[in-house]
């Protein structure tokens, strides 16, 4: 599958991981928006939030409890954190395998762009 984020998980592309277990990776985003910026994802392949299914909820939930257990390792839980995930063309999305962007160390002004 020509998924740039598939070839993170199966190692073909080497990121820059901060986290990983059996469901999930993090790594660094290679264009960061924030002073901390990290990109959570699945390693099952989910094209968009709308292909989200009844058997993913779990994962899902993983990928939120993920940005805030590494925003608590980060040292910016506290002070707070902003956590996006872009769907589709008009919310901004560019890779198209679910991530949730973990932004943290500056303050977040609202509404986002
Ligand atoms: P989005 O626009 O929400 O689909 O976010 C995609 C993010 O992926 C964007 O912030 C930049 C990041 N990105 C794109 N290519 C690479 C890459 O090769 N390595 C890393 N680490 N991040 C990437």
């Amino acid at each position: 599958m020509d998924c740039l984020f598939c070839k993170m998980v199966e190692r073909e592309i080497e990121p820059d991981i901060v986290y990983e277990d059996e469901h999930v990776l993090a790594f660094n985003d290679i264009d960061p928006k924030a002073p901390t910026h990290i990109l959570i994802v699945p390693k099952k392949h989910i094209a968009t939030l709308n292909d989200i299914e009844e058997a993913d909820l779990a994962l899902i939930g993983r990928l939120q409890f993920t940005a805030a257990k590494l925003a608590k390792q980060q040292g910016f839980a506290d002070n707070g954190y902003r956590v996006v995930m872009n769907c589709n063309e008009d919310g901004g999305q560019s890779v198209y395998h679910i991530h949730m962007h973990l932004m943290g160390g500056r303050h977040f002004t609202w509404p986002a762009g």
